[in-house]
């Protein structure tokens, strides 16, 4: 693990330099680029940009400030989604990562705006770099697809809806690969696509990522029961209990190393610092 910890301890920083620089140097409105550097200056484990890094990497990529740029359009995605999560139409929270949420500071209509600012400047910060044009398109595609209705919001929508709903351990995993998992899936992917990676490795790649996403999610359900009293319907400490969850956390870990292990099986990979991204879930579930 410890080459994938020095890889975040290096790369976080040069992230976050990379994002604010180019937040700044947009010509936008004042008050709109303020609320846009606000909420991705707010901290927030950088997981997506690190994941497609660390595999552009695994497959021998050489990283400039471009190439991050590049992997920082996922992390813009996960911003908006997040401003427009904690608005007062879906979960109206009125902290995030510890500090008032966007609607709070700047108001519902600017954090709005924020949001839908930060989802079209990600294509941006694809289609303006300087990587190859096949790799480029792949990329725009891929997160479009895994972003939008069929992805991400796609997700978002059947989560409000199982509000008034009791879903199966089938829909679950649905819901949970949706809202969750399309993003860590296209994260993944895009370090292969970076790579110039074969179809079928990506592929592989999106799939490693979505398991991920289903552990991720899984995991953040188990740690909100300690937070809070009453466990939430449509989880996994709900439909499982809280010893069934973990053992199904176990279970799709387990899968979504050997999903990787199978990667390196195809193509000279860096498995030692790839497989690093699994130590996420060794921290908390004894
Ligand atoms: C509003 C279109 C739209 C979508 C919202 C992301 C999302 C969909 C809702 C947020 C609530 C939630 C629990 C989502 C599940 C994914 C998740 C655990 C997000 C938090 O991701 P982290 O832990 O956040 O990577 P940081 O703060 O580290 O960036």
């Amino acid at each position: 693990m410890q080459k994938y910890q020095d890889f975040y301890q290096e790369y976080v920083p040069q992230i976050e330099q990379v994002m604010d620089q180019a937040l700044l140097e947009l010509n936008g409105p004042a008050t709109l680029i303020e609320a846009m550097r606000y909420s991705v200056n707010a901290g927030g484990k950088r997981l997506r940009p690190i994941m497609t890094l660390v595999v552009y990497q695994g497959f021998g990529g050489i990283i400039t400030d471009d190439v991050i740029r590049v992997a920082c359009a996922i992390e813009l995605i996960h911003t908006y989604s997040l401003i427009h999560d904690d608005l007062p139409a879906m979960d109206n929270d009125d902290l995030r990562r510890g500090k008032p949420t966007s609607h709070k500071k700047f108001g519902e209509a600017q954090a709005i705006l924020a949001g839908d600012a930060l989802l079209t400047l990600a294509f941006s910060w694809i289609a303006d770099s300087n990587i190859n044009a096949i790799s480029k398109v792949a990329l725009i595609a891929k997160l479009a697809q895994n972003a939008g209705p069929v992805g991400m919001v796609g997700g978002q929508v059947a989560d409000m809806l199982g509000n008034e709903l009791t879903y199966s351990h089938a829909e679950l995993v649905s819901v949970h690969n949706l809202k969750t998992g399309a993003l860590l899936s296209y994260a993944a992917a895009a370090g292969g696509i970076l790579a110039q990676v074969s179809n079928e490795l990506v592929q592989d790649l999106s799939e490693f990522g979505l398991k991920y996403g289903l552990a991720f999610q899984i995991e953040d359900d188990i740690l909100d029961v300690n937070d809070s009293v009453d466990i939430e319907k449509n989880t996994y400490p709900h439909l499982l209990g809280l010893v069934g969850a973990k053992q199904e956390l176990a279970s799709v870990v387990d899968a979504t190393q050997a999903k990787l292990a199978g990667i390196a099986s195809k193509q000279a990979f860096d498995l030692e610092l790839v497989a690093g991204l699994l130590s996420y879930f060794e921290r908390k579930n004894d």
